[in-house]
């Protein structure tokens, strides 16, 4: 009886310490690209929404990110809101480069992830999977969260931890 009890607890932390090295190998392959602080700011009416996130480059090359795709929009495309004239428009853009050890972050009125023809469903509160492509072929995915049309930042939850963790996923 007593050394069943023994046998299943040193069992049992066995297992643990093999989750953590399992975890660490996990964000290890994730090849130094994080995604945190990522949001999308929801519009009503199959209207685009705006993907926003900060995307930190722990590697010593260049990236490129080069893409983006969700399996919920149609069509998720990089874009820049650029002020000429006082008159705002969005343009298209093919990469932006990120420097070793630096990060870029896509925000309102800047660098954004438009995402079109949202597939029904989807609502504030929601976790959403977006996947960022790289020019070296990387892709990384990250839960976006699905925030009203209000919103202005990556949520008022003190969820900080949680959205490092949605980072080191992909
Ligand atoms: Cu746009």
């Amino acid at each position: 009886m007593r050394s069943n009890a023994f046998f299943s607890r040193t069992a049992r932390r066995g297992l643990a310490a093999g989750a953590l090295s399992l975890g660490l190998l996990g964000s290890a392959c994730a090849a130094g690209i994080q995604v945190t602080d990522a949001w999308i700011r929801w519009l009503p009416a199959n209207l685009p929404a705006g993907g926003y996130a900060k995307v930190t480059n722990d590697t010593d090359k260049e990236i490129k990110l080069v893409g983006a795709s969700s399996p919920k929009y149609g069509m998720v495309m990089l874009h820049q809101t650029v002020n000429k004239n006082g008159m705002s428009n969005m343009v298209h853009v093919d990469a932006i480069a990120i420097a070793p050890h630096k990060s870029m972050a896509f925000t309102p009125g800047d660098y954004h992830i438009m995402l079109m023809q949202p597939k029904p469903g989807i609502e504030p509160g929601q976790k959403v999977p977006v996947t960022l492509k790289f020019s070296d072929g990387q892709t990384v995915t990250a839960e976006f969260e699905v925030r009203k049309p209000t919103a202005s930042g990556p949520g008022d939850m003190k969820g900080m931890d949680m959205d490092h963790m949605h980072g080191m996923r992909h």
